[in-house]
């Protein structure tokens, strides 16, 4: 069967209509170029983010490129900024891995013209960007707490871990986690501690709470390598299935943890959402429409007895596009 050849034609020519500037073809994107810069690159949730984000360019004739840091760190993320912004594109999608630190890159991006879209985390200065495109965070935490409570019948001594401080997402999560366990009298809380975005600090900082706090039942995870780094402390602690573990993401790592009986609750975002509706705001802001100062995308919290339902499983992360 012919079909693919044909579809794959068909689509470079309307590729090539488009960048040759008749803009009438459908593509409202006009052959502009849009940059996304990922928080960090590897990361199941923002390859989800640039799937959304390639499709939706496909669809509106952009060019998109994707790039990112090799580590989450505002200072390794500084220079990928300042690259792009030498590029002069369009617009650039940006999910800034610190509140404060990347102020400057993207005010640079904006004065030579790019509009900003910040995804899925965003700075604390709201004047640069045209929209900031997220998961609800707090809410998010919040249904943590809820999750991770119910886990553990509402008592014993429960903990969180994180990224650092200074990241607009995971900051949200834990005030949103906070507020709702300190609503469960039953429930201690330990506070949380940091492990720099890394899986194997996390695996160890929660074998070393384990063996301090006898009584511990449960443990938060605000994001992907915080959740997967706690399962295997937890695993590598014996205690699997009995310090219940809640965490932020749905990656395949984090999916098969949950099978296997180390996670008992994932809070899945919708990256592939964020990305396309990124797009789409990236290139309403270039047509001068009215475009919404923040949008917030679904979220929700995936159990091993939901995991495989449609309306659950469209959530999970993919590797690839
Ligand atoms: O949780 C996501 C993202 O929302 C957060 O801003 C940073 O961490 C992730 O990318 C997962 O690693």
């Amino acid at each position: 069967m012919k079909t693919p050849t044909y579809v794959a034609v068909a689509i470079a020519l309307t590729a090539a209509a488009t960048l040759g500037g008749c803009s009438d073809d459908g593509g409202s994107g006009g052959g502009r170029k849009i940059t996304f810069v990922q928080g960090v690159k590897g990361d199941e949730f923002y390859i989800s983010m640039a799937c959304g984000a390639q499709q939706k360019a496909k669809e509106l004739g952009v060019k998109l490129d994707v790039t990112g840091a090799d580590k989450w760190d505002a200072s390794l993320q500084t220079p990928v900024v300042n690259a792009v912004a030498a590029k002069s594109p369009d617009a650039v999608l940006i999910a800034p891995t610190d509140t404060q630190a990347l102020r400057q890159p993207e005010q640079q991006l904006k004065s030579r013209g790019a509009k900003v879209i910040e995804v899925d985390t965003k700075l604390d200065d709201a004047s640069i960007r045209e929209t900031a495109i997220s998961s609800d965070n707090e809410r998010g935490g919040a249904l943590a707490a809820q999750t991770l409570a119910n886990l553990v019948q509402d008592r014993g001594t429960v903990a969180a871990i994180s990224v650092k401080p200074g990241i607009s997402t995971t900051d949200a999560r834990l005030k949103g986690f906070e507020t709702e366990i300190r609503k469960h009298p039953g429930i201690t809380y330990l506070g949380v501690q940091y492990n720099d975005d890394d899986p194997a600090k996390a695996a160890s900082i929660v074998t070393s709470t384990i063996a301090a706090h006898r009584d511990l039942v449960g443990i938060f995870g605000a994001n992907v390598f915080s959740g997967e780094g706690a399962a295997t402390g937890i695993e590598q602690a014996g205690k699997a299935g009995q310090v219940k573990l809640v965490a932020f993401d749905a990656t395949p790592k984090q999916v098969e943890a949950l099978r296997k009986g180390s996670i008992q609750g994932l809070i899945a975002q919708k990256p592939f959402d964020i990305g396309a509706q990124g797009v789409e705001q990236a290139v309403a802001a270039l047509d001068k429409k009215p475009v919404p100062k923040t949008i917030a995308t679904d979220l929700i919290a995936v159990t091993k007895d939901n995991v495989d339902q449609p309306d659950v499983s469209k959530y999970l992360y993919k590797g690839a596009c």
